[in-house]
């Protein structure tokens, strides 16, 4: 639970980084479940298991193989497929819905909460690895709003991200920045270009706030806070996820995906939750492409 003066912090600067939340048997059951699912995977691609989850990812990161996808928690933006992989398990769910995150998400958005699906596995290997490119989950995040990546219909919805450090997050493997939050703070402007972002002219970069924790620590953030991750100049991995609670019964700016009640109503089990992600995904491979966002590469600040 965070205390009255963390909530007043969080109020006033719409960040505030929280340490020692997740507890330390969660995240070996997240690492443990993650480890199953990489063994199948590095050993379709022919790559032996190196004795743990982060040294297997690395071996088959430099390999030149597209692993993301295959562990994320959540669809893609862009075209979704019938096959299109991502990884929904038992310690997964135990996460999204662990009291410890959802206790924390109730002092922000009030009593009843809904786990929004606008969520993502992170793993961000050093930047010296990552080729030119590369999608912005594995590569340095560009300045954005929250409140922007969702579409407009979740514009007046209670809603805060929750980061999750699954490794210590540092200023030098990219740990989050934020802007302190304006109190008449606008949406400003973004560029679905390399990355859905916030034009650099617009930002003022020297007042970014670093916002560093330990493995098992948490970050959050107000929807409306300009907030980045810069490259990862380290030899070893950030892992981390963003995590999103709203208030049960608000639109969720991303009606195609399940979103599910975490406190105040019953929560589905894992295989309920996993399997709406399945009917999900067949509907989305069945119909026309919904875009995630509103914003438009044309316009005028994106040139
Ligand atoms: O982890 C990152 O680099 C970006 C995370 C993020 O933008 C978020 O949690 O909203
Ligand atoms: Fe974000």
């Amino acid at each position: 639970m965070l205390t009255k003066s963390q909530i007043a912090t969080f109020r006033r600067r719409g960040c505030l980084a929280v340490e020692d939340v997740v507890p330390q048997d969660l995240r070996d059951a997240v690492e443990d479940e993650y480890a199953t699912v990489l063994r199948k995977f590095a050993q379709a691609q022919g790559i032996a298991w190196r004795g743990g989850f982060l040294p297997t990812l690395r071996a088959v990161h430099e390999a030149g193989v597209d692993w993301f996808q295959h562990l994320d928690i959540t669809l893609p933006g862009d075209r979704i497929a019938a096959d299109t992989p991502f990884h929904y398990g038992p310690a997964v769910h135990a996460l999204l819905t662990a009291p410890a995150l959802v206790e924390i998400a109730a002092q922000i958005v009030g009593p009843e909460v809904t786990s929004n699906p606008i969520q993502h596995l992170r793993i961000k290997p050093p930047a010296v690895t990552v080729a030119e490119g590369a999608p912005a989950h594995i590569t340095h995040t560009l300045w954005h709003q929250d409140r922007a990546v969702a579409r407009a219909d979740a514009d007046d919805t209670k809603m805060v991200t929750i980061w999750v450090a699954m490794t210590d997050a540092t200023p030098e493997n990219g740990c989050m920045v934020a802007l302190p939050l304006d109190p008449d703070q606008d949406m400003l402007p973004h560029c679905p270009l390399e990355q859905t972002s916030i034009p650099p002219e617009l930002l003022d970069e020297a007042r970014a706030l670093p916002l560093p924790v330990r493995a098992g620590g948490i970050v959050l953030l107000d929807p409306m806070i300009p907030h980045a991750a810069r490259d990862n100049v380290t030899d070893g991995f950030r892992w981390s996820f963003d995590l999103r609670y709203q208030r049960t019964g608000q639109p969720t700016g991303r009606a195609h995906f399940p979103a599910f009640p975490v406190r105040g109503a019953p929560a589905p089990d894992w295989k309920t939750q996993r399997d709406a992600w399945r009917a999900a995904r067949a509907d989305a491979a069945a119909r026309a492409h919904i875009p995630l966002h509103r914003w438009d590469s044309t316009s005028p600040h994106c040139a």
